[in-house]
């Protein structure tokens, strides 16, 4: 009997490579989707034909973080085995101007999610994974950050996560629910948010190249990140499900680069100097901002056998080829 997760977030960035990977593992996949007005869905388009057939192994239903009812409702009607909670407004920036939506969506909403498995009566069975962020290290307290590194959240987002971070830690202990936090460092890839600094840059890079644009905005370039590729952080995050006990783990590549760095990868790549067209914007600054973030996946390495293969110049050359073929239309 196939195996039967459920993801919330598979329209994004990560539920779209978690959803390709479990596919291909042989699970039945079903994903939470929110209605709106135009189809976004371009992420899973390929899974298609996943979804309708004999050989079916993707499911979609309608859904939100905010409605506990239907959260039930669905945990009961599929009885999953694993449920990977991606669901986020996920921009920091962002979540300064809409904190309370981002603490509802991401911090509240992971505890609806883990209500629902009680109440649901799964709790038993199921396997369960948080979707957490480096961004709760914040004004960070040790480099490079572990697991057991102390939390300093710098943004509504950052808090948010936090929140969820210690439910799942809180569930697995009141009901011994098999149940993992995941914190996971930045990463990236062709199918990343085209707010996110690296995709900004990545398809700007692409247009200037082809004469369709000139200037990039941008904000803060010293902050230093520690970028991976989000297809092998997916599979870190299945790898924590299929433990004997379960566990937090630190995904990360333990290096760590400025957006000037990132710049320099993306650019050069097409044989552009980006000082050429960068315009720094203080609408893009943030109010509190997390200047450095480097990870040590040592845990992750040795119980999982988890490690990161692309690190940042090789992800910056994969974004931009990517964006420069989809600009052309061979992609
Ligand atoms: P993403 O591309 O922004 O995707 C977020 C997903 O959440 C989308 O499918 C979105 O649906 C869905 N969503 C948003 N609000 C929702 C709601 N109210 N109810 C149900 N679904 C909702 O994010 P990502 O980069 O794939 O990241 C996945 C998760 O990992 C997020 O929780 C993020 O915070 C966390 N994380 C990401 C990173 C990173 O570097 N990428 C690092 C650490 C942690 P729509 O398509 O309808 O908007
Ligand atoms: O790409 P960013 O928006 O990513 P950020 O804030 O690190 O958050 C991402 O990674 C987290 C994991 O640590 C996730 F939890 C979170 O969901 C998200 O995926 O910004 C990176 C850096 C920041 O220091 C920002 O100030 O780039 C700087 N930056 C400079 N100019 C910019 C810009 N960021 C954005 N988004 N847009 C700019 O124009």
């Amino acid at each position: 009997m196939a195996k039967i997760a459920l993801i919330t977030g598979i329209t994004g960035q990560d539920g779209s490579y978690l959803a390709d990977l479990l596919i291909e593992k042989g699970y039945h996949v079903h994903g939470i989707v929110r209605r709106s007005s135009s189809m976004n869905r371009a992420r899973i388009d390929h899974l298609q034909r996943h979804e309708h057939g004999a050989d079916q192994r993707l499911w979609l239903h309608y859904g939100d973080l905010a409605d506990s009812v239907s959260l039930v409702k669905l945990l009961y009607q599929l009885q999953p085995d694993e449920i990977y909670n991606l669901a986020a407004q996920s921009h920091v920036r962002v979540s300064f101007d809409i904190p309370e939506y981002t603490a509802d969506i991401v911090g509240v909403g992971a505890g609806r999610i883990l209500e629902a498995i009680i109440e649901s009566g799964i709790g038993k069975k199921v396997r369960f994974y948080q979707a957490s962020s480096s961004e709760m290290f914040g004004k960070v307290q040790a480099v490079p950050q572990t697991e057991t590194t102390p939390f300093y959240p710098r943004s509504p987002y950052a808090c948010a996560k936090l929140m969820a971070h210690w439910l799942t830690i809180n569930y697995r202990e009141s009901y011994n629910l098999y149940a993992c936090s995941g914190i996971l460092f930045n990463h990236e890839s062709p199918r990343r948010g085209e707010s996110f600094v690296t995709r900004k840059i990545t398809i700007a890079a692409a247009r200037i190249k082809a004469g369709r644009q000139k200037d990039l905005y941008l904000g803060n370039l010293d902050s230093k990140r520690d970028w991976g590729y989000a297809k092998e952080y997916v599979e870190g995050m299945w790898r924590m499900l299929q433990q004997e006990q379960p566990g937090d783990y630190v995904l990360a590549t333990n290096e760590t680069h400025t957006i000037r760095d990132f710049l320099d990868a993306a650019f050069s790549r097409l044989n552009l100097d980006w000082h050429d067209h960068v315009k720094f914007d203080e609408r893009l600054l943030r109010p509190a901002e997390v200047d450095l973030l480097i990870g040590d996946y040592a845990k992750a390495k040795r119980e999982l056998g988890w490690e990161p293969q692309t690190r940042m110049q090789a992800l910056a050359e994969l974004m931009v080829d990517a964006d420069r073929a989809a600009l052309s239309g061979t992609s």
